[in-house]
């Protein structure tokens, strides 16, 4: 069965934490789910690399995007970023790790901005509509444009302008006037993120379900992470959103 028809599986932000994510995917196999990364594996935790890896191999898998992840890349074209990357917590052993990958290199290099699943829900890291700079209007599909524009960054040294993008802060909460205008942008009836951790036990849920952000602080390496973080604040079906 194609990925596309299988029921949609939500991770929010795993930054390192591979032990937990195994533990968060025992109850959905690869094979009956489509599972959908919102970006941000690296960092913090100590298997960030691996959590790539993890990701890339797991069958019917779409990875988006993070800015943790743009930085990672922009240290390992940039020696000179090496240590603003190590700021935001990257770990220095996955960067030689990723180093000594080409494949995995490239593989990343590839990843979409985007992604709208067949029901109409947008999927993308950050809760905003920075990536609309990157819309061709005229063009076809405006996630489409939007995700060769990115691509395109990524393959030819575009770090900086996607660090800007993608390191801004998400406003779908606070102002649902952006967000139904980037909803009829991207022709979509909803939009899920992650990138900037809510507090709650289960996705934080916004004008009426419009907007959904999974960051649950998953990983137990977050500065932020607290003493019971749940798995489902970060892990949920789609249909469990509907
Ligand atoms: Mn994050």
């Amino acid at each position: 069965m194609a990925s596309e028809n299988l029921p949609a599986l939500i991770v929010g932000d795993v930054h390192g934490d591979l032990e937990r994510l195994f533990q968060a995917l025992r109850p959905y196999p690869a094979d009956e789910w489509h599972t959908v990364f919102v970006g941000d594996l690296v960092d913090y935790g100590m298997f960030g690399v691996g959590a790539l890896r993890y990701a890339r191999d797991r069958a019917n898998t779409t990875v988006v995007i993070g800015n943790h992840e743009v930085a990672m890349l922009w240290a390992l074209r940039d020696p000179a970023r090496v240590g603003f990357w190590m700021s935001i917590g990257g770990q220095e052993h996955d960067l030689a790790e990723l180093k000594r990958d080409a494949a995995l290199q490239a593989w990343l290099r590839e990843r979409p901005a985007l992604v709208r699943l067949h029901d109409g829900t947008l999927v993308q890291h950050c809760g905003h509509d920075g990536y609309a700079r990157w819309m061709a209007p005229n063009a076809g599909d405006a996630v489409d444009t939007v995700v060769a524009r990115a691509r395109d960054l990524l393959m030819h040294g575009g770090e900086a302008e996607l660090w800007d993008v993608l390191s801004a802060r998400n406003v779908f909460d606070q102002q649902p006037e952006r967000l139904q205008r980037w909803l009829e942008a991207t022709n979509s009836r909803r939009v899920v993120f992650g990138h900037t951790p809510h507090n709650g036990r289960t996705p934080a849920i916004y004008h009426g379900g419009k907007a959904i952000n999974v960051d649950g602080v998953f990983s137990r390496s977050h500065a932020k992470y607290r003493r019971v973080s749940p798995i489902a604040a970060s892990v949920v079906t789609l249909d469990a959103l509907s």
